[in-house]
């Protein structure tokens, strides 16, 4: 049983003891309409065993471009709980069950959250990313019900897409980055090509929004606003 200590225990053991704290963050519970139905911890909410029961959360994930218009990616640390050592978005995480992050106009919790995080993983101020510059695009929901390596964590989210176009200074944390970098398209998609032959692992919804959406709006991050699709929740 899930709820026994030994097996909470084993379930976590080995695993970095700043990203085991992080796992107590209060997630917001969602029905497939993104209406909040409660909450529950990250740790419970990313359990297999409980994504199997269909339980959903809300998410958000940023993808942040330079005044050159590269794309920030990021690369997970190893000590990262899902998916580590994963090259991804910018910044992904999620907003809490708390009154600031909870206020759904015009996702403005989200975005909220998204300047929480980060700071907390890239060091990157508030006050160079003003909540009013992230460009809420559209929601996409989506399960990856099988991490590699343990087969006991996944993700079950409406994850929110915003995008900002900033230049803005970094002071990585290492907990939770491993490395950095700026690309443009023709360099991600050589990447992407590359990467299972050069060993490097990307996360499920950073490769299903590159395969779906991503170079489209890209190709738009002048005119951001004409790929606004904020009613519909993709589900993929
Ligand atoms: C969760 O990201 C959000 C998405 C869109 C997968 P995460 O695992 O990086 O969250 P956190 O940084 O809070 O651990
Ligand atoms: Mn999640």
């Amino acid at each position: 049983k899930m709820s026994s200590s030994t097996t909470v225990d084993s379930l976590l053991s080995g695993l970095d003891q700043t990203q085991i704290d992080l796992l107590k963050e209060e997630c917001i519970l969602l029905d497939e309409d993104d209406k909040k139905i409660g909450s529950a911890s990250k740790k419970d909410c990313h359990l297999l065993e409980n994504i199997e029961k269909g339980m959903l959360h809300r998410a958000f994930s940023v993808f942040l471009f330079n005044t050159d218009g590269k794309l920030l990616l990021q690369q997970r640390s190893d000590a990262k709980i899902t998916y580590p050592g994963h090259y991804t978005n910018t910044c992904c995480s999620h907003p809490l069950n708390f009154e600031a992050e909870l206020d759904e106009t015009e996702a403005i919790g989200v975005r909220r959250a998204a300047q929480r995080k980060l700071y907390h993983e890239l060091g990157i101020k508030a006050s160079q990313l003003p909540l009013d510059e992230f460009n809420y695009l559209t929601r996409i929901r989506y399960k990856a019900s099988n991490v590699p390596y343990d087969g006991k964590f996944g993700e079950h989210e409406i994850d929110y897409i915003l995008f900002i176009q900033r230049d803005v200074e970094l002071d990585v944390n290492e907990n939770e980055v491993k490395s950095v970098k700026y690309v443009s398209q023709e360099e991600l998609k050589e990447f992407l090509d590359k990467a299972s032959s050069e060993g490097n692992l990307i996360t499920p919804w950073f490769k299903l929004i590159c395969d779906k959406f991503l170079y489209n709006w890209w190709n738009n991050l002048k005119s951001l606003q004409s790929q606004q699709d904020r009613g519909t929740i993709h589900r993929l």
